[in-house]
């Protein structure tokens, strides 16, 4: 492994390997993060990080791009088969990653200073959604919604909040939302007041893709007066790094059918589709990356592979089990439980803070994030809770036999002081579940 690197630069080799070590030897929950195939690692890093091929398919601004347009075109045609999209959908692969994806549907779709409903942060929602923080916050006049004290999102708060402030866009999608999105009722919502509905479905996008969460892009069965399915979302944003399993990147699919006035010619109209395109390239970013546009194109080909429906089955089923075994275990889970890949543990009633649950977790090998639990009095910098998936574990080969044992292991490691017989056991469960 790593031969060229080991005699080339073998500093950086041995912190790869150090990192390889590290994700072996370790139990990875945190919900976002995944283990790739090799297949997707060899396309990363082939010969395609070589070329510079600002543009779109057919459409580039320098020579040697034939090969570029084919790898495009086919992540594309991938992408929307997939999700089972037809022509009225088109799909944009060239943004880097899921702010710059979300950042282009913003200056496609709005202007500075427009109304934005998006998830509250400390709800669960994204930087993204409207953070303070985040260009999205300093930009637009972000009206934020949040979920009820249980944890649930409550539909007719949204509604009425909707009613009043007349956003132009509402964003539904969540980094820390244990339960199912009803899409359909937030595109009712949108209908109503006028709204661009946009999902941004990257923590679920494999499971979207694997039948195990509704679909964001039309409500499977309700017809229209006009046979045509009931669209929802206008525009849905992904990465395709976390439960889709692929490199680093997003898709923008967007409605080519739904026009809107063009931001360049006065008086002309684009569909949103052709605005997106323009706000990726050239709008916010230069030449696209098209090793990472083929590994993409490559997770999407093992995603529509039976295996992986199973997969995303197997995910959420191992994410009960073990929201199961920890509710037996005493521990207090947001919302009572989790519907999709992810659980919040709220650790108040455990005298332990958010970052020393992570820090002592890490010890003992068992990688979690600290999370802000629905209505925290805490900072996010050490918050009341932590945030565990099951793509990572599931990857592996754990099921639900294991979901026991990880739950088990998550609350020795909590409850004890000395971790070497937790430490023991966490790494041969590691090496029973190899990530290579
Ligand atoms: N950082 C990602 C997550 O962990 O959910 C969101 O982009």
């Amino acid at each position: 492994m790593n031969i060229y690197l080991k005699k080339s630069d073998p500093h950086i080799a041995k912190l790869v390997a150090a990192e390889t070590k590290r994700q072996s030897e370790t139990l990875d929950l945190i919900p976002s993060e995944n283990i790739v195939s090799d297949a997707v690692l060899e396309a990363v890093g082939s010969v395609l990080i070589n070329k510079y091929s600002e543009g779109y398919p057919r459409k580039r601004y320098y020579a040697g791009n034939g090969v570029a347009d084919d790898v495009e075109m086919l992540c594309q045609e991938r992408a929307k088969k997939l999700f089972e999209l037809g022509d009225e959908w088109s799909v944009n692969v060239q943004a880097l990653s899921g702010s710059p994806a979300n950042m282009a549907v913003y200056f496609a779709l709005l202007k500075p200073g427009d109304t934005v409903m998006g998830m509250a942060l400390s709800s669960g929602g994204h930087l993204t959604h409207g953070s303070p923080v985040n260009f999205s916050g300093k930009l637009f006049r972000i009206v934020s919604y949040d979920v009820t004290a249980k944890g649930f999102l409550d539909y007719d708060q949204i509604r009425k909040i909707a009613r009043k402030e007349k956003p132009k866009m509402i964003i539904a999608g969540a980094t820390a939302y244990p339960r199912i999105i009803d899409f359909e009722k937030f595109a009712d919502i949108a209908r109503e007041v006028g709204a661009f509905l946009i999902v941004d479905m990257a923590h679920i996008a494999g499971l979207v893709a694997s039948g195990s969460h509704p679909s964001p892009f039309s409500a499977k069965g309700a017809r229209l007066r006009n046979g045509q399915e009931q669209v929802l979302a206008d525009v849905v944003t992904t990465t395709t790094h976390k439960t889709l399993r692929g490199p680093r990147g997003a898709l923008i699919f967007s409605r080519n059918d739904r026009m809107i006035m063009s931001k360049n010619k006065a008086g002309a109209k684009v569909s949103i589709s052709r605005a997106i395109d323009s706000a990726v390239f050239p709008g916010l970013q230069g030449g696209p990356h098209d090793n990472q546009t083929a590994a993409i194109a490559v997770c999407l080909s093992e995603a529509m592979k039976p295996t992986f429906k199973t997969y995303g089955k197997q995910i959420v089923k191992n994410a009960k089990a073990l929201a199961q075994h920890l509710r037996k275990l005493r521990f207090k889970l947001v919302s009572g439980g989790t519907d999709n890949h992810l659980m919040l543990i709220d650790l108040t009633n455990m005298g332990l803070t958010g970052k020393q649950a992570q820090d002592k977790l890490e010890q003992a090998g068992i990688i979690v994030n600290r999370n802000t639990i629905p209505h925290d009095t805490r900072s996010p910098f050490d918050p009341s809770g932590i945030r565990i998936g099951t793509p990572s574990l599931t990857t592996r080969g754990m099921k639900e036999k294991e979901m026991k044992i990880v739950a088990q292991l998550i609350y020795e490691t909590l409850a004890k002081s000395n971790l070497s017989g937790t430490r023991k056991s966490i790494g041969a469960l590691c090496r029973k579940f190899p990530i290579v």
